[in-house]
């Protein structure tokens, strides 16, 4: 393959798994400890706020305990030094990629950091918890806040500016993920439509293996450093 030019790269919760933070679909992952449809759907949220409020209030009080790992550093190194496109789109909703220096960053299921006013649409820096009678700032209307994160049957943010970088990457590189959740799960596809070389590093071989052109499997805190150096 020649020098890319311009690189997508697209990280899931296997990024994390090094720093303590749980996947989601491995043994013991977040989703065989609760159902996604009671805590990461708008109608779980209709149904029971308080419920989703404490999942998203304990994994954000978890953040406080956890850093960035060689993966991260890894990738925040290759932005400096790439001197072409660069566009790392995470799933995962920690902020380790930002603590450990990456910029071109995009959450495209958003941000656990973050909070969202369903009555005034203002996004919040929010460290804290949140609950049903929590005040917006912004509006100071009480019980609108949400965690902004996006859940099942919600569009992923920033669509257009991920799906125009795939129409232009020449090479894919997928992190960590299972490749179970769309729209990201498609993202190699549409990738290698436009001619890009396509690679998957991770544990497992994920269920769009079969677009990839090379997978390496590995701890993505071997792996990364070594691709990107
Ligand atoms: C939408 C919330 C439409 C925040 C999450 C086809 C097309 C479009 C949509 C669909 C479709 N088919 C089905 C759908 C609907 C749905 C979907 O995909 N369902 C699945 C279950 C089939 N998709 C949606 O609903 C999406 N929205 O399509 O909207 C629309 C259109 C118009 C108008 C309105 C709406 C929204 C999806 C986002 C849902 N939110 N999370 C949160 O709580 O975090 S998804 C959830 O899964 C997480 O966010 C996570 O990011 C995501 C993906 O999981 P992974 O990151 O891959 O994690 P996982 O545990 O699965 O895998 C970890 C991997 O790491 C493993 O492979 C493991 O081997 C590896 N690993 C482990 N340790 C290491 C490691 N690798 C390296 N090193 C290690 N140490």
């Amino acid at each position: 393959m020649n020098r890319p030019s311009s690189i997508v790269i697209l990280t899931g919760a296997g990024v994390s798994a090094e720093s303590g933070v749980d996947t989601f679909r491995d043994a013991g992952g977040i989703w065989s400890k609760v159902d996604y449809r009671d805590v990461a759907t708008p109608q779980g949220f209709a149904r029971d706020p308080r419920l989703v409020h404490d999942f998203y209030n304990q994994r954000r009080r978890a953040m406080a305990n956890v850093a960035p790992n060689a993966a991260h550093a890894a990738l925040a190194r290759l932005e400096q030094a790439f001197a072409g496109d660069l566009l790392l789109v995470t799933q995962n909703i920690d902020d380790l990629h930002e603590r450990a220096g990456s910029s071109r960053l995009i959450h495209m299921h958003g941000e656990l950091g973050q909070a969202l006013c369903t009555n005034c649409g203002n996004r919040l820096h929010w460290p804290g918890d949140m609950g049903v009678d929590t005040m917006c700032p912004a509006c100071h209307s009480t019980g609108t806040i949400r965690p902004d994160v996006v859940w099942f049957g919600e569009m992923p943010y920033h669509m257009g500016r991920i799906e125009q970088a795939l129409e232009r990457c020449d090479l894919f590189v997928s992190i960590g993920t299972s490749g179970s959740v769309y729209p990201a799960a498609g993202f190699v596809e549409e990738a290698r439509r436009h001619g890009a070389h396509t690679v998957e590093l991770n544990l497992e071989r994920s269920e769009g293996h079969s677009l990839f052109a090379e997978a390496e499997h590995g701890r993505a805190t071997e792996i990364v450093p070594a691709f990107v150096e």
